[in-house]
């Protein structure tokens, strides 16, 4: 996977790309890198590259031909015109099948907007996908780049370690994870729940299974309407409902327990 970065601050990227998992597999030649700086393609040699706003209003809005000449000269180098992701938070929201639909791809190109934003023109003629992480602002397009270059390099072979790849699998069986604990056995008083030491790998998995029913109740009940349930977990889910059961869930979560157990 090659990864080509249009950007006003490409030591950013570098240093966050170059850290940790990703900068490995950029060492292994896994993945690679190219910050392009959008400021060297300034229209009058000066590095200059915002202007005022047509129709008035607050900040500056990135010129159209300086990010038009920095894409020019990067699909030179590339040889083909690849995807093209703009980020901006009037984008489509990013999630774990974008990532995967990305990873397919050989090349990938983000292009960094800041201040009020870059002229529309330059973006209706490169831009194929506008991308935002999420219902917040942030100053720039570059952690949400890093953002998704993390999450599309997680899923290109090799990238993770067999160990590594065990992890994270939230959103992959359509639950969040369970709990996990290490040594030691007591900690501040704290024990680990007392399944987790029996040895006994099918209740050790079923307590798993219901942790992960439990915290996605808590922290993501939407999950919970597309997620697929067997004959054990509605056991779990009836259990609590009823006021018999040790775990105590909210009247908000009981409600809502009721209404997807009705289907
Ligand atoms: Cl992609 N850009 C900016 N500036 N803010 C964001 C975002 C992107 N996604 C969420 N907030």
């Amino acid at each position: 996977m090659n990864f080509y970065v249009m950007t006003l601050f490409p030591e950013m990227i570098e240093n966050g790309m170059h850290t940790s998992i990703t900068g490995r597999a950029i060492t292994k030649g896994l993945l690679s890198l190219t910050t392009v700086n959008i400021r060297d393609y300034s229209e009058t040699g000066n590095g200059r590259i915002d202007d005022y706003p047509y129709g008035g209003g607050a900040g500056m809005v990135m010129q159209a031909e300086p990010v038009y000449r920095a894409y020019e000269a990067l699909k030179e180098k590339i040889g083909s015109s690849p995807r093209l992701v703009y980020l901006t938070p009037q984008g489509k929201v990013f999630h774990q099948e974008m990532a995967e639909e990305f990873a397919k791809e050989e090349e990938l190109v983000f292009l960094c907007g800041h201040y009020e934003g870059i002229d529309e023109r330059v973006l209706e003629e490169i831009v194929t996908d506008c991308v935002s992480i999420g219902d917040y602002v942030l100053t720039g397009g570059e952690l949400p780049a890093m953002v998704m270059m993390d999450a599309v390099s997680r899923m290109v072979p090799g990238v993770l370690s067999n160990q590594e790849s065990g992890q994270f699998e939230s959103f992959q069986d359509g639950l969040l994870e369970y709990p996990q604990y290490s040594r030691p056995g007591v900690w501040r008083g704290k024990e680990v729940p007392e399944i987790l030491l029996s040895g006994h790998h099918a209740k050790v998995e079923r307590w798993r299974r219901d942790q992960s029913i439990l915290r996605t109740l808590h922290s993501r009940p939407d999950l919970l309407e597309t997620a697929e349930f067997d004959k054990q977990d509605r056991k779990f889910l009836r259990a609590l409902l009823s006021d018999e059961y040790e775990v105590r869930i909210t009247e908000e979560e009981k409600s809502f327990l009721a209404k997807l157990l009705a289907f």
